[in-house]
């Protein structure tokens, strides 16, 4: 293990031991009644649910899925090739923050033709994998905005595409990440428990995660922080409230703290699609979310200041906190 992590990061990404919370996580059917204002109830007292009957066909997500296995399963020298357009392993963010994975992040804009960009994904031998994502992450941006619009029909604002039209902007600064987080028979028989991906908000809007059915996801409580494991559902997805989103309601939503914790059986394989606002957007709650009399709860700021300091601070902090007023 030692040739692996030094002592003090071993420290950092480990627990003592863990505790399983059951809990009865809210899902949400896209196509009944009613989801909107189911929507709203989630985020407000979790800022976390599952949505089922989302439409996206499975043949879709296994597709991508089984790209991206036979992509983490190259050898080491192949994938560090593509380190420059996205790939990384046990890095997270540039300070200091380690966890047990490996993971591809491409940036997204509304052009599908920017995957071009990663040069990788250009080779002719990446062209499955290639479409699968483009195909994959349009399919997803779609159910983004349709959980956006559901968002406002239950937050009872107008026009109903305000929230959506943030993700839908050309000029929407989305990414798309996919996380494996492999078998480590080693770790997995000390006494201490693994935590793959430290604890966070999401900066952004909302992200949308699809997972294998390996479990390790957990999230934090609102009322009292304590964490619960989230049980692994490969046919629906599950949708975090980010930071940004907590701002635009003015703290009505709450983003949603959150960490992978190592799984002893399978390796776990996620795929995450964050919906960030355009970069020069300012983000202020919207004025149908203030009543009257009420202030912002926020010094006002630009998603693309937000996301400089994200990459100035550690995983854990709570970012956030430093726009709050008084
Ligand atoms: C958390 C959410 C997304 O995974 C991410 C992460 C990003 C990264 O891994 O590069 C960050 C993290 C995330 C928040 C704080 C900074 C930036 C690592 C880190 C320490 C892609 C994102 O947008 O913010």
């Amino acid at each position: 293990i030692m040739v692996i992590f030094s002592k003090a990061e071993l420290d950092q990404i480990s627990l003592p031991n863990s505790h399983e919370s059951i809990y009865n996580f809210p899902a949400v059917d896209l196509s009944e009644p009613g989801a909107g204002s189911r929507i709203v109830k989630a985020c407000e007292e979790l800022g976390f649910f599952k949505v089922t009957r989302h439409g996206i066909p499975t043949e879709l997500v296994e597709r991508l899925e089984a790209e991206a296995v036979k992509f983490f399963g190259m050898p080491q020298m192949e994938k560090e090739k593509a380190t420059l357009c996205g790939y990384g392993r046990r890095r997270i963010g540039c300070n200091g923050d380690v966890g047990r994975l490996e993971y591809l992040m491409v940036q997204i804009t509304s052009d599908p033709m920017s995957l071009e960009s990663f040069a990788f994904l250009a080779e002719p031998s990446a062209s499955f994998f290639r479409s699968a994502l483009e195909e994959y992450v349009s399919a997803v941006r779609k159910l983004a905005c349709q959980i956006l619009e559901l968002m406002a029909e239950g937050l009872s604002i107008e026009p109903r595409n305000t929230l959506s039209k943030l993700a839908m902007n050309e000029e929407s600064d989305s990414a798309f990440r996919l996380n494996h987080y492999p078998l480590c028979p080693i770790l997995n028989r000390m006494d201490r428990v693994p935590i793959d991906f430290g604890e966070h908000t999401d900066p952004q809007i909302i992200s949308a995660l699809r997972s294998n059915n390996t479990s390790g996801l957990q999230i934090s409580l609102r009322d009292d922080g304590s964490w619960v494991s989230v049980p692994p559902d490969r046919n629906s997805f599950f949708i975090n409230v980010g930071d940004s989103l907590q701002v635009l309601t003015n703290g009505r939503f709450r983003s949603v703290k959150h960490r992978v914790l190592a799984n002893r059986v399978e390796p776990r394989l996620s795929m995450i699609y964050f919906v960030g606002p355009p970069s020069r957007e300012r983000l202020v709650p919207l004025p149908s979310l203030i009543k009257e009399g009420e202030q912002s709860l926020y010094r006002e700021f630009t998603w693309c200041e937000y996301k400089r300091l994200a990459y100035r601070t550690r995983l854990a902090e709570n970012r956030l906190g430093r726009f709050e007023k008084q």
